[in-house]
């Protein structure tokens, strides 16, 4: 590991986080859509692509968190919807984050809202493989959904990888 770099971006890390680029909220379009039975809303932000912390910021900015799908209802619902919306699926093609991630200790994933992964966790193939070769300060704390991999969940790199994103919001259906 090369700690001067390491410490460089752990520096860089450390900054103010400045919502630049907070997306404010829209009128309902395709990209909306209720989850079939909780109430909640998501929105998938494709434009800006952001890395997974501002991601994480923005949704928040706007009163919302990074989606949690902590069951199979709420996964199978998430797959139909790209499925039937190809110009979504379109746009999400390099993958969207969603709001796990393994940040505070490698290996243990939570959810944003403190709540740690239960039973339900479709990881595809191999991972999560917090895989090294592009980052090996961090490895891959943040999960993705990934048409390549089946939608299925997959760690990626948090601090450079920019995605679209679902946002959830609570009682809005
Ligand atoms: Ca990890
Ligand atoms: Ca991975």
């Amino acid at each position: 590991m090369d700690v001067y770099r390491c410490s460089l971006v752990l520096l860089l890390m450390g900054t103010p986080v400045v919502f630049s680029n907070v997306v404010s909220r829209q009128e309902r379009t395709i990209n909306e859509v209720c989850h079939p039975s909780d109430g909640r809303l998501f929105s998938i932000h494709t434009n800006p692509a952001e890395i997974w912390t501002s991601a994480r910021d923005d949704c928040v900015a706007d009163g919302g968190q990074l989606a949690s799908v902590k069951d199979s209802e709420t996964f199978q619902f998430l797959r139909d919807f790209f499925a039937n919306n190809p110009d979504v699926t379109a746009d999400i093609s390099r993958g969207v984050w969603i709001g796990l991630n393994d940040l505070s200790q490698e290996g243990d994933f939570y959810w944003l809202d403190g709540e740690a992964l239960g039973d339900f966790h479709p990881w595809s193939g191999n991972n999560p493989n917090n895989d090294l070769k592009k980052d090996s300060c961090h490895g891959q704390d943040c999960v993705q959904l990934w048409k390549v991999r089946n939608w299925e969940f997959d760690d990626d790199y948090c601090h450079f990888k920019k995605k679209a994103y679902i946002c959830e919001y609570a009682d809005e259906c």
